[in-house]
Order: structure tokens, then C-alpha cells, then sequence
């Protein structure tokens, strides 16, 4: 549900911490504001890290690993390519989306494809223990077919979940909701969200009040973390379009250890990671003699 005008929730969500998500570097000469996965928010369960990524060629993430969670690629401006050791190669441009399930494993370069500054949100969602060593898959969306709604002054953008009884075709193997929505001035919107989930909202651009209408409103580049509760209320009464992201999850409430882009339940798995990364076995097999295409940049 998502609702312009009747909250009519038993228990609305508030804001329960407040992150700003300063600049910082990683990978090759790329600056990106991490909210979640800083020290102030190590994790919310089931999500790792937001990285809003703001990068100009030569920069980038060049080849690497991941295992044991996915990660989500939304791009906001410009374009990144990508390219897998399995051949799987491409470009997301403004308004798409990758929705990568590593599983077992990938690796990977991720390279700025357009001019000026390439920005876009990258989100990690962790997999269950049943689910870390499932073969990889990709989910792919182009901007134009990503479901989108448009009602008293709310526009919203369904990359996972559902909002004003539209659903997402994304299949999230951790039951996640991510919705992108604009709201203009003076508009409102009352977001359903499952009651057990974890949930959080980030802030791109404009100003808005959160949870209570009675707070100070939020700008640009902070992390809002939600109590539990089965909907959030938001309020532009600024004078230009607020522009932010709602993501929930459901918790897998499961021991995380994590050793950078390998995220398992024990040491001894982290430990398994390396050496299968290393010796190029158990879903590192195609890492043998890959290498990443030079980006023509
Ligand atoms: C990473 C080095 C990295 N945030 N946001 C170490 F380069 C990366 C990494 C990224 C990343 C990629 C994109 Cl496209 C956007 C990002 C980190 O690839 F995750 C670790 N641990
Ligand atoms: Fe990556």
C-alpha cells in the first residue's frame, strides 16, 4: 500500500537514528558516502552497506570478488559498465537498475561508462545461510521498465516490493522493499511497511520531514533509521521536490562476518572464501586467467 492522504497506521514508524553519510574512498580513486556499513551503523539486518557513489573516469571499482550476499545497483546520473568472469557485460544507465545475487560468487569490474560524474546508490543485501553459496544470477532493468506511479504530487519508483498497489518484477531472495520516490511541494505520502521488517530511508535531494510531522525536516545524504511499526509517514513542506529512497527488509537474524566483499555466518566460512578465491574453486572456477576488458574511458 502506499497512500497520498490516510495514513491510518495502528503504529507509524519514527526516526530512531540519524546518519550522515560522509564522503570517503574505495575502491580506485572513487569517493562514495557510505550510510549503512560506517561505524555509527555497521549493519541493519538484512542490509550491509548503502554506497551513494559519485565517480569520474579513471576512477572506479575494478576487478573484485563478492560472496554471500547481493547487491543492487540503482544508477541516479551518468552510466557505469560492468563485466563478470562468466562474460555477462553491461551498462546501467540513469534510472536502472542490476540487481546482482552473487551467491557463490562473482567477480567483477564496475567502471563509470559516461561523462562528467556517473552517480547512483549501491545497496547490499545479505542472503540467508542457505542461500550464500547459490549460483549467481543477475536481474536487469532498464528505467523504462521499471514500474512507476504518479498521484497528487507523488512520484514514486518501484525497484522492489510494491507501492499504490503496483509490485515490482524483481524476485528478492531476502523479502526486501525499495521504493524512489519524489515528492513535490506540499505533497505527502504514507508508505505501508511490513511490521517485522527493518527499514530505513535515504536521502538524495530536497528536504522532508519524516515520522513525526511535529520533526525538523532531513536534508541531502543522511540515513534515517525507522523503529518498528507498519508504515512511515513523509511531509515535503519545502518549496522544491524532495527526492529520497525507503528500503525494508525482513531480518535474517543470523551471526555476520564479514571480511570486505565476502559476508558469511562463521571465520571459517571467510576463511573457505579466501582460499576458494586464491585457488579459484567452489564458484571462483572462471576466475583462472580472467582478467577485466580495458574500459574505454
Ligand atoms: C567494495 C573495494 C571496492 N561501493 N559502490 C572493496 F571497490 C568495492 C566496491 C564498491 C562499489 C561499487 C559500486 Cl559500482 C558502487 C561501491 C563499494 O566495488 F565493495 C569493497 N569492499
Ligand atoms: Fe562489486
Amino acid at each position: 500500500m502506499g497512500d497520498h492522504k490516510n495514513p491510518g497506521f495502528q503504529n507509524p514508524r519514527s526516526v530512531i537514528k540519524k546518519v550522515l553519510a560522509r564522503p570517503q574512498h574505495e575502491g580506485d580513486g572513487a569517493i562514495v558516502r557510505r550510510s549503512i556499513g560506517r561505524g555509527e551503523l555497521r549493519n541493519l539486518d538484512p542490509f550491509l552497506m548503502l554506497d551513494e557513489f559519485s565517480v569520474s573516469a579513471p576512477a572506479g571499482f575494478p576487478d573484485h570478488p563478492h560472496r554471500g550476499f547481493e547487491t543492487v545497483t540503482y544508477m541516479l546520473e551518468g552510466a557505469f559498465t560492468h563485466q563478470d568472469f562468466a562474460g555477462h557485460k553491461g551498462t546501467v544507465r540513469a534510472g536502472d537498475l542490476q540487481w546482482m545475487t552473487a551467491g557463490r560468487g562473482i567477480i567483477h569490474s564496475e567502471m563509470p561508462a559516461g561523462e562528467g560524474e556517473n552517480k547512483g546508490l549501491q545497496l547490499w543485501i545479505n542472503l540467508s545461510s542457505k542461500d550464500k553459496m547459490m549460483e549467481p544470477r543477475y536481474q536487469e532493468l532498464q528505467g523504462k521498465d521499471v514500474s512507476r506511479v504518479e498521484k497528487h504530487g507523488v512520484d514514486v519508483r518501484i525497484i522492489a516490493g510494491e507501492s499504490f498497489g503496483v509490485r515490482s518484477p524483481v524476485y528478492t531472495q531476502t523479502p526486501t522493499m525499495y521504493l524512489d520516490f519524489t515528492l513535490h511541494p506540499g505533497a505527502e505520502v504514507h508508505q505501508h511497511i511490513p511490521p517485522p521488517w527493518n527499514s530505513f530511508v535515504y536521502i538524495i535531494e530536497g528536504e522532508g520531514v519524516f515520522g513525526d510531522p511535529n520533526a525538523s525536516p532531513t536534508t541531502r545524504h543522511h540515513a534515517l533509521v525507522l523503529s518498528p511499526g507498519d508504515g512511515l509517514s513523509v511531509w515535503n513542506r519545502a518549496a522544491r521536490p524532495l527526492r529520497f529512497v525507503l528500503i525494508g527488509g525482513q531480518p535474517l537474524n543470523e551471526p555476520i562476518v564479514q571480511y570486505g566483499p565476502f559476508v558469511m555466518n562463521a571465520q571459517a566460512e571467510i576463511q573457505q572464501a579466501i582460499d576458494d578465491y586464491h585457488y579459484c574453486k567452489n564458484g571462483f572456477e572462471k576466475a583462472k586467467n580472467w582478467k577485466s576488458q580495458p574500459h574505454m574511458n
